[in-house]
């Protein structure tokens, strides 16, 4: 991994998409307002997760991915909210004692440590809700789109996707998986997700079946090393820069890329699946933003 110094429209843009997810979910805590105590605190809880200051790299996908196939960006918020609010939720539900059992999130306390399981566990479901909800309710979008959008985002979650990866994962700790069902098992908990944002950027934006389909081999080589650096974050990484308990992997005997391969061959790994990556994007004509972001992934640090 080399250092990575960002341009200054690589910022700019990703800084014009934060703000702009941001206030796009914001828009949300409306429905809060007038609720009964119970309906509140379940409220609260959404808004404590949601608006912890995620890198929102999935959302980000949607409203980059429609933009450099020539769509409307403004068409692709409500998608960019849902991708956001679902990633949350499987992130609040990862965090539950009967999964991963995680105390801190984002730099906070998990949903669970401040609001209980009982709440945390209505906070993930009612995010899920909100992320059908949402595309549903938007008049922007055709109704023959919103149902495709729709099913891409349940093939995403389903058996799968991220809930058979997540499946995968919590009954192989303590084991050692083949890396073959490793690499299959973060296709489904990180890739799924990744991949449904990057399609329905495309498919918002009208766009050509050979562009959704570089978008799909850019996606399916990005979830991987994701996932690969994030193992990589938890071994080199500190609870100050990822917000959440370092070496929490192998404490809870999870069988990683990054513990069973060793540091350097798994950079080497994520950054020859980020080559691939790159490569795919070479179609799009305006795509440096999206090389940019790419590299920045390898290189984060959390
Ligand atoms: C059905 C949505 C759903 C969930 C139930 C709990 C579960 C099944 C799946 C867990 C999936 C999971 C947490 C995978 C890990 C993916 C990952 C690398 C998360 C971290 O993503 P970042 O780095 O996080 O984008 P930020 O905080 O920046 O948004």
């Amino acid at each position: 991994m080399e250092n990575y110094n960002l341009s200054v429209g690589f910022t700019e843009r990703m800084n014009k998409y934060i703000n702009l997810i941001n206030s796009e979910l914001d828009k949300h805590k409306a429905f809060s307002v007038n609720c009964i105590s119970g309906q509140k605190t379940v409220s609260d809880a959404i808004f404590y997760s949601l608006s912890a200051g995620g890198k929102r790299v999935r959302s980000i996908f949607v409203l980059e991915f429609c933009r450099v196939c020539g769509g409307n960006v403004e068409k692709a918020l409500s998608s960019a909210c849902a991708l956001e609010m679902i990633h949350t939720f499987s992130l609040i539900h990862d965090d539950l004692p009967c999964m991963d059992d995680d105390d801190y999130r984002r730099g906070r306390l998990s949903c669970h440590k401040v609001y209980g399981e009982a709440v945390a566990l209505l906070a993930g479901d009612e995010l899920e809700n909100m992320a059908y909800t949402v595309i549903l309710k938007d008049d922007k979008i055709t109704s023959d789109i919103k149902v495709r959008i729709l099913s891409i985002l349940s093939d995403a979650i389903g058996i799968n996707g991220m809930i058979g990866g997540q499946a995968i994962d919590i009954e192989a700790e303590g084991k050692q998986l083949s890396q073959d069902i490793l690499l299959k098992m973060y296709g489904m908990k990180t890739g799924a997700l990744i991949k449904a944002a990057c399609e329905i950027g495309c498919l918002i934006a009208g766009a050509d079946i050979s562009y959704t389909n570089a978008a799909l081999a850019y996606a399916e080589n990005l979830g991987l090393a994701f996932q690969i650096i994030d193992d990589i974050l938890d071994i080199n990484g500190t609870q100050e820069t990822l917000g959440k308990p370092a070496a929490s992997d192998s404490k809870s005997g999870k069988s990683t890329y990054a513990l069973t391969n060793g540091v350097s061959k798994s950079i080497e790994y994520a950054e020859a699946l980020t080559k691939k990556a790159l490569e795919a994007l070479e179609v799009f004509k305006d795509n440096d933003f999206l090389v940019e972001l790419t590299n920045f992934l390898l290189n984060r640090n959390r």
